[in-house]
């Protein structure tokens, strides 16, 4: 017996190496290891042995088994990889290419611009506060002194909802948010997106971005509102900035003004993006309407207060010189990839 085992072992072995495909070692398998393959019949002669060879012969059989296993596991594991290789090459595919590396995402002009004014705020002891983009008509009209059939309101206008609600149109309303929710001192900055009804041309758009800020206490003045955004305008555009202010009218700030810095592209000199006048308008300021401190249940005799609001999309364009304020929202990576 011992000598059939050994046969049927160095048949089997030449057989496995000789074999070229998957199939071939499967059949292999089955027949000497399978149910009926040659090795289990062997095996079944065993009982017929007698008893003193039989563990011997039993443990040889087993030990050919399992170098059989292993070969075959061997072959087939060799087969797959040649397969593999030979479809590599036959592709034609140079595997010693270095990969694409994928490129770092970056930062959105816009966020870093915002990011820029709150690093700024934040230095000055501002917090920064949200408010939702679906608004009350309240919030974003009534309460910030601005009544239903007050023509203010179409520079303002937006999208409506159903149930007096609509997309803000500014960030204001989150200034009635706050004054409803906390006493003064009240010292925030609102940065957020922003809706209106404007025609799209270079420098509208029907979304774009807003930043406010509000600052309430007891007495609170103009100077406070020049001298935090003195700093602002200096720390954003350049430490010999000057300011200046423009009367203006917003419904929700008396005094109101727009403030304009010196152009940081000429130093007042006058050129294109200043348009010659050595100026550029950034924001919109006041001192809160003694209306608007009421609806929030604040005495004007002992709270003031000033707010400003500012539209980084167009900050953005002034400081990276663009000319097309739609290049933000087109999502085009050879204009995202310049900054
Ligand atoms: C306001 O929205 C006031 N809420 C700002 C304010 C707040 C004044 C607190 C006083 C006190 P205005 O409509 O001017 O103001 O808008 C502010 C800024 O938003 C503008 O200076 C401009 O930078 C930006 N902006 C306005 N409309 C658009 C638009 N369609 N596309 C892009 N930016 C715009």
């Amino acid at each position: 017996m011992q000598e059939a085992l050994e046969q049927l072992k160095s048949s089997a072995v030449c057989l496995i190496e000789k074999a070229s495909g998957i199939d071939e070692i499967e059949n292999l398998r089955v027949k000497y290891l399978g149910k009926k393959g040659e090795l289990t019949t062997v095996l079944k002669e065993l009982g017929k042995m007698p008893a003193d060879v039989r563990p011997v012969m039993g443990q040889l059989a087993n030990t050919i088994k399992n170098q059989l296993t292993e070969l075959m596991d061997g072959k087939k594991s060799e087969i797959e990889t040649k397969k593999l290789e030979d479809e590599i090459i036959n592709q034609s595919l140079d595997i010693t290419l270095p990969g694409k590396a994928p490129s770092p995402g970056r930062i959105h002009p816009i966020t870093q611009i915002l990011g820029e004014i709150r690093d700024i705020f934040t230095g000055l002891g501002f917090e920064v506060v949200d408010g939702p983009e679906v608004e009350t008509e309240y919030n974003n009209f009534e309460a910030l002194n601005i009544p239903a059939d007050h023509p203010s309101r179409e520079m303002w206008d937006s999208f409506y909802f159903r149930k007096g609600l609509l997309l803000r149109s500014h960030t204001s309303p989150v200034q009635v948010r706050v004054m409803k929710d906390r006493k003064p001192p009240i010292k925030i900055i609102v940065p957020g997106k922003t809706y209106r009804r404007d025609t799209v041309d270079a420098t509208h758009h029907w979304m774009f971005h807003q930043v406010e800020g509000l600052l309430v206490d007891e007495k609170v003045t103009f100077a406070d509102l020049k001298g935090v955004l003195l700093k602002f305008a200096r720390q954003m555009f350049g430490e010999t900035r000057k300011i200046s202010f423009k009367p203006s009218y917003f419904p929700f700030t008396e005094p109101s003004a727009e403030m304009s810095i010196d152009c940081f592209v000429c130093n007042g000199e006058g050129c294109r993006v200043c348009k010659q006048s050595g100026w550029i308008e950034i924001l919109g300021s006041g001192m809160v309407h003694p209306n608007v401190l009421r609806s929030a249940g604040y005495d004007p005799e002992k709270y003031t207060g000033f707010a400003f609001g500012m539209g980084p999309d167009r900050i953005a364009m002034l400081k990276y010189g663009i000319n097309d304020i739609r290049l933000f929202s087109d999502n085009d990576l050879r204009f995202l990839e310049q900054f």
